[in-house]
């Protein structure tokens, strides 16, 4: 049975976002990371350098991003695909959905960059903006070492001006972000195994990592609906040039 009931999925649709507490058991959380861990000892040293970011590209633990890890290796092609993840998509979107991305989400302690307030579907690109992203906590997620904050019901006011941020992974942020948002901010706290699911026009940042040892590992994943229709040529320039830009810059 979904768990996305009725109320959930009003939840959803009213204010952009759905916490589900304890998704995933211990010991599944458990396996994510050490697949997260071989995936990072065997499949990064095979990949082209903007599949992974780095804080400080010369020390390897400080490795905050992984892209794609759903086109390149099984275990993530599985999840994103399996009864665990994608269904819940399909509910919470009321239409077949598309996989789009799987993503490795870290703060390193104390050097974890904030995450610029934006709107996912800023970079998605899509026409309608119906698509979803899951934020699966796999470690212990709070104030100190950056949660995700939503600005509940933000989805329904349409797309902010987006911008350079400046930020290694989040390369657009939202301009006019005001304290009057900040204000509006619903902090997420999560324990290991919490899913978070938030529309593609809900607003949302994080902050950085401030404690001293722990990290903020999380996996996002992605699914577009298939009534949305992706605006290819944007997106192949948009990150042609992102690559560039980095490249140039030395952070990749
Ligand atoms: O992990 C974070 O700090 C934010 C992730 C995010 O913005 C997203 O998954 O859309």
């Amino acid at each position: 049975m979904s768990p996305i009931t009725a109320e959930l999925l009003e939840h959803f649709q009213q204010q952009g976002y759905v916490v589900l507490r304890e998704y995933l058991s211990g010991d599944e959380v458990a396996e994510m990371l050490n697949e997260v861990q071989r995936f990072i000892n065997d499949v990064i040293p095979t990949l082209a350098s903007e599949e992974a970011f780095y804080e400080d590209k010369s020390r390897p633990e400080t490795l905050k991003q992984i892209h794609r890890m759903c086109e390149y290796d099984s275990f993530f092609t599985k999840q994103m695909a399996g009864p665990r993840f994608l269904p819940l998509a399909q509910a919470l979107l009321q239409a077949d959905v598309v996989v789009k991305n799987m993503q490795y989400f870290n703060k390193p302690p104390l050097i974890g960059e904030p995450t610029p307030p934006h709107q996912d579907g800023y970079y998605f690109m899509l026409e309608p903006n119906e698509a979803l992203t899951m934020w699966l906590a796999l470690e212990q997620v709070d104030e100190e070492n950056g949660c995700v904050r939503y600005i509940p019901g933000s989805h329904l006011t349409g797309m902010r001006p987006h911008g350079k941020s400046g930020t290694l992974g989040f390369s657009q942020g939202i301009q006019d972000y005001t304290e009057e948002d900040i204000q509006r901010e619903e902090p997420i706290p999560a324990e290991p195994g919490d899913l978070i699911i938030h529309h593609a026009m809900t607003v949302h940042r994080a902050n950085g990592n401030h404690s001293e040892f722990r990290h903020r590992r999380a996996m996002g994943m992605v699914y577009y609906s298939t009534e949305a229709t992706v605006a290819r040529d944007k997106v192949t320039a948009y990150q042609q040039s992102l690559v560039e830009e980095l490249t140039a810059e030395g952070k990749i």
